[in-house]
């Protein structure tokens, strides 16, 4: 499956993916998730943050459980954004409304330094900032890209790190 995606000739690209789950068994899904990332043809797993349970945000259903990963990649941005897809549905995804409960998420936070703006996809993701979901597992991997203003401004969003 994951040999289609075509693999760009130059430099790799660091990317960051957010990766969310609240239906089934999430913990499980967001591990196979990162497997499956990180052994996929022109992705390299750089670092991982630790799992995090947090509440729904502007969403319903049961908590979720997310973290961010850091990848070097040779795919290109929309290669990549088709992987994700293919690793979403693999689980099961559905999309029967916007911010249904869901086995998986999977979103392009950074692309290298790009800015990408077509109706597929949004780099930087336009949310990032305003979620402690990304935020809390970005701080963990890539410091420097989280400020302690971010941070106050997610304060009263519910989130803990598992285990
Ligand atoms: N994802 C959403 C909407 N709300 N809330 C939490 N806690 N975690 C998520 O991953 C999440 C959310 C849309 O993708
Ligand atoms: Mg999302
Ligand atoms: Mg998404």
């Amino acid at each position: 499956m994951l040999s289609k995606f075509l693999l760009r000739s130059d430099l790799p690209v660091i990317a960051f993916i957010a990766i969310g789950s609240n239906l089934g068994d999430s913990k499980g899904f967001v591990n196979k998730a990162i497997h499956e990332l990180s052994t996929a043809n022109g992705v390299k797993l750089i670092n991982q943050s630790p799992l995090y349970r947090s509440k729904p945000y502007q969403a319903i259903g049961e908590d979720y459980v997310n973290a961010v990963i850091k990848v070097e990649t040779l795919l290109n941005a929309e290669d990549l954004l088709q992987l994700m897809l293919c690793i979403e549905l693999e689980h099961g995804r559905l999309r029967s409304s916007v911010n249904a409960p869901r086995t998986l998420d999977l979103d392009l936070i950074f692309f290298g330094s790009s800015t990408i703006d077509s109706p597929r996809l949004k780099v930087p993701h336009p949310r990032w900032q305003e979620r402690a979901f990304v935020l809390l597992p970005l701080k963990f991997i890539a410091s420097e890209l989280v400020t302690d203003e971010m941070l106050e401004k997610v304060q009263v969003q519910e989130i803990n790190l598992i285990e």
